[in-house]
């Protein structure tokens, strides 16, 4: 059972960098039609989505780490510096709901407080090479998504930003017991720059998919893409 599961991390791992070596291997650059090489690309890790999602394992944990391995101080990463993140008032805070869902009202912070919360110690790991074990608690998206009345047989989750950042998941693993929305980081609220008031927190994906700072949740059908996605990252991007 472990083989196997290790091999299938391991054939997601080599499709999810299988676009970017065929873009060495043949040297895209210089070919004299970038626009098709950027579709071609562009088709192969659309391609490499479905090839992830097929092999998602929706039981499978992610690693889970003792506290003493939580690395402090933690890493920000954003679009932009840290001095330029933007604080959010939690009074007048809603996350606001959209698409296949019955009950769309908006939630408050204090009304989220009161759903079960589920605590996790998890590393983050992000495109630019570095990763972070981190504790975050808060309520499991799954549990969230049946409470709304969300239709989980819809194909995407989206999410969008107080900071106009947005991304998407796929529902299977919109509904993994790890995927949480999250309020605290380290046993205390979020902070502004840590995604305050509140945060996707994935670990079965890497962390441009962790959205921060929530505004807003939908659920669709149509591919939503997100901002680092519409730029080329790989939309599925499992760790
Ligand atoms: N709103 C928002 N969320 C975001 C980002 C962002 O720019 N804006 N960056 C993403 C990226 S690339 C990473 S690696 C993680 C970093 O999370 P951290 O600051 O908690 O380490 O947040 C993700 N979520
Ligand atoms: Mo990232």
């Amino acid at each position: 059972m472990t083989v196997l599961l290790t091999r299938r991390s391991m054939v997601g791992r080599a499709l999810a960098i299988g676009s970017t070596s065929l873009l060495t291997a043949c040297n895209f650059d210089d070919l004299q039609h970038p626009d098709l090489a950027d579709r071609v690309l562009r088709v192969m890790s659309r391609w490499n989505d479905r090839v992830q999602e097929a092999l998602f394992d929706p039981t499978r944990l992610a690693p889970t780490y003792p506290a003493s391995a939580i690395t402090r101080p933690p890493r920000f990463n954003a679009y932009y510096d840290i001095s330029d993140v933007r604080v959010v008032d939690g009074n007048a805070w809603r996350l606001d709901l959209f698409g296949a869902i019955s009950e769309k009202r908006a939630w408050r912070l204090e009304d989220l407080r009161t759903l079960p919360q589920e605590s996790q110690i998890t590393r983050l790991i992000c495109v630019e090479g570095w990763r972070v074990v981190g504790q975050w608690r808060g309520v499991p998206l799954g549990d969230f998504l049946r409470r709304i009345g969300a239709d989980t047989r819809a194909r995407y989750v989206a999410f969008r930003c107080a900071d106009g950042y947005h991304s998407s998941i796929d529902m299977a693993s919109a509904l993994h017991p790890q995927t949480i929305l999250a309020l605290d980081f380290l046993d205390a609220p979020l902070t502004p720059a840590f995604g305050f008031p509140l945060r996707l927190r994935i670990p079965t994906k890497l962390g441009f998919k962790n959205p921060k700072s929530l505004t807003a949740l939908g659920v669709t059908n149509e591919y939503p893409g997100g901002y680092w996605e519409d730029q080329g990252y790989n939309w599925f991007s499992g760790s």
